[in-house]
């Protein structure tokens, strides 16, 4: 074949060519400092689009507002009783099971009559959240400077965290969703511990502080000893304690950090990606015998607790704690839709599994 047909022929030219794309980059990697064409940038892993339902913070204010109208709810008292059927009503109306448990609370100050209230969103389901707050208020204003032994009204402690609970449930209510079951677990009791010095006049001076300890969280305990369902087991829990107040901050909780750190890591993370940042803030924040501690001890469920620890000690959880200033005025319906919007993403990303 003359040299010219050689050139002519088109085949042969393919052929080539089809070589030198193979061969050239293969020698090229020899000489070293010859271009080589830089990587391709690799882009983030595509986030699964899962739609949240935006969460009403108006609904949930109301629901703080309904709590305080039936006064404080210090268990044995008929405020108490009446809050605790309106809450299971509440459950119902959104379409949950609803089991309620009593218990007698033996407090420091004597036994009084308690009940753990549990919300089921699809209790056949196998793979569950479980979500938490306590809906009692405490019995005395141990921090205020009057009336120190009248019981606060809670809008705050008790009252945010059950609000919105009840707002996520009215969510998955119009906005159901797929592959998950939630348990939405009311514990009552919480706040009915010894908070008074050892030098004070304390029914439990001699006590250790582990017995002093043991006399907070009287719902959690015994819900975690005596769940409403025998085995009952959750991926993971969050528990939510003063949520709802003006000035709130969240750094990250002690035990919660301990215990459930990639749990913590993913919904301070949600928050950032919110734009909360500023609230969900990333510093510690110390560690707060809270019920979720009982929950992770006794069932071996990882969980956290968003808890606002706006100040450093002695006013870890802000001037209205323990005090008549733990009423309406202290909520800012703000506050409440950040935490609940932050929830609802953690919540709607497990069902999609994606979180
Ligand atoms: C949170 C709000 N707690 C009580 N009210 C939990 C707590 C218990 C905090 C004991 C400090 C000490
Ligand atoms: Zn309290």
């Amino acid at each position: 074949m003359a040299f010219a047909s050689l050139i002519q022929n088109k085949r042969l030219w393919i052929v080539a060519l089809l070589l030198a794309a193979v061969a050239v980059p293969y020698v090229l990697r020899f000489f070293p400092g010859t271009v080589t064409p830089p990587p391709t940038p690799t882009e983030p892993e595509p986030r699964v689009q899962v739609n949240v339902p935006p969460f009403n913070a108006d609904s949930a204010f109301y629901f703080v507002e309904k709590q305080v109208s039936f006064g404080p709810r210090v268990p044995g008292t008929p405020a108490h009783q009446k809050c605790a059927a309106w809450l299971a009503g509440e459950f119902r109306r959104l379409g949950l099971d609803v089991v309620e448990q009593p218990f007698v609370a033996k407090t420091y100050f004597g036994p009084r009559d308690a009940v753990n209230i549990i919300g089921q969103y699809h209790p056949e389901r196998v793979n569950r959240v479980l979500l938490c707050a306590h809906w009692d208020s405490r019995h005395m204003a141990d921090k205020d400077s009057k009336d120190v032994d009248k019981a606060i009204l809670g809008a705050d402690d008790g009252g945010s965290g059950v609000a919105v609970l009840l707002e996520l449930a009215r969510m998955l209510q119009q906005h159901p969703i797929e592959g998950i079951g939630v348990d939405f677990v009311l514990f009552d009791a919480e706040d009915l511990g010894d908070d008074r010095s050892e030098t004070g006049q304390s029914v439990m001076m001699q006590a250790s502080n582990e017995q002093k300890t043991l006399t907070w969280c009287l719902g959690s305990q015994y819900w975690a000893r005596t769940p409403h369902r025998p085995g009952y087991t959750a991926q993971f829990g969050i528990l939510l304690d003063m949520v709802g107040a003006r000035g709130a901050l969240f750094p990250r909780e002690g035990y919660s950090a301990q215990n459930a750190p990639a749990l913590q890591n993913r919904i301070w993370a949600i928050a950032q990606e919110l734009g909360y940042g500023g609230f969900f803030v990333d510093r510690f924040g110390g560690f707060i015998t809270d019920d979720h501690v009982f929950v992770m001890r006794g069932l071996r469920i990882p969980m956290v607790n968003i808890i606002s620890i706006p100040n450093p000690p002695p006013a870890a959880f802000g001037a209205h704690h323990h005090t008549h200033q733990d009423n309406l005025d202290i909520i800012d319906r703000n506050v409440l839709g950040m935490v609940g919007h932050v929830v609802a993403t953690v919540l709607y990303r497990t069902a999609a599994g994606a979180l």
